[in-house]
């Protein structure tokens, strides 16, 4: 079974919006397993600190090594035998992808450290080979939000979970482009139609227009996107 570790300073934070809807159904149904670990449980002075003052001074606290190690030990104590990827979730971390989902689904699972304070000690990181990742160019409190982010992803991809919707294929980033628009019933809402060609039940000019539409909303809100689909499934080795 797909199986997520997570080690955070705030336990009470999980399963949270992971205990609910589409994951929190495949959760309750055994598609994945989720465990939490409280890095405060591996602290020994009586204050279960947990970090201090940076070396060479400066704003902020550090997670400390040898308490984030010895948590990380216990969660994973044979690292040669858990084949799960480690992450530590961190707006220093190189940008989580679509790709990088579907590869971790492929897998056992992972283990997701989250940081928190102003950063984590950097020998623990090497030395439990703790891998950063980020989930956008933005600033959060901790890694828990951005370790929930990651999991929704995974979980949707896991065999059996997103059943009937067999929608992966035709989503956004799954060939590269965003998804094109989306129109139901009333006909007509505030005067608005539905684009008359979605009517037609003309299924190859339907798709034309979809992909064209796909193609244009790139283009226009996603530049850096629009670049890498023409130069991989126009003029590079992947077919379009
Ligand atoms: Cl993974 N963690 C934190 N704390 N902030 C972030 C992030 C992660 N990704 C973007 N901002």
């Amino acid at each position: 079974m797909w199986r997520a570790s997570i080690l955070t300073i705030f336990p009470d934070m999980f399963p949270g919006p992971l205990g609910a809807s589409l994951a929190g159904k495949a959760l309750a149904s055994g598609a994945w397993s989720l465990d939490v670990a409280d890095i405060r449980n591996f602290a020994t002075d009586k204050h279960r600190s947990v970090d201090d003052t940076p070396a060479g001074g400066g704003p902020g606290m550090v997670m400390k090594a040898d308490i984030l190690g010895r948590a990380i030990d216990a969660i994973v104590p044979d690292m040669a035998a858990d084949a799960r990827p480690r992450y530590l979730l961190s707006p220093r971390g190189t940008p989580l992808t679509q790709a990088r989902i579907e590869a971790l689904t492929q897998g056992p699972g992972v283990v997701l450290v989250c940081g928190r304070f102003e950063g984590v000690d950097e020998r623990v990181i090497a030395a439990r080979g703790l891998e950063e990742v980020s989930i956008g160019d933005y600033v959060l409190s901790g890694g828990e939000i951005a370790a929930m982010a990651l999991i929704d992803a995974c979980v949707r991809l896991l065999p059996g979970v997103m059943g009937a919707s067999a929608s992966g294929a035709e989503e956004s980033f799954a060939d590269g482009l965003l998804e094109y628009p989306h129109y139901t019933r009333p006909q007509i809402w505030e005067g608005q139609p539905i684009p008359e060609i979605l009517t037609s039940g003309d299924h190859a000019k339907i798709a034309a227009w979809r992909r064209a539409e796909a193609e244009r909303l790139t283009r226009e809100r996603r530049p850096d996107l629009w670049a890498a689909f023409l130069r991989h499934f126009r003029n590079g080795s992947k077919a379009g």
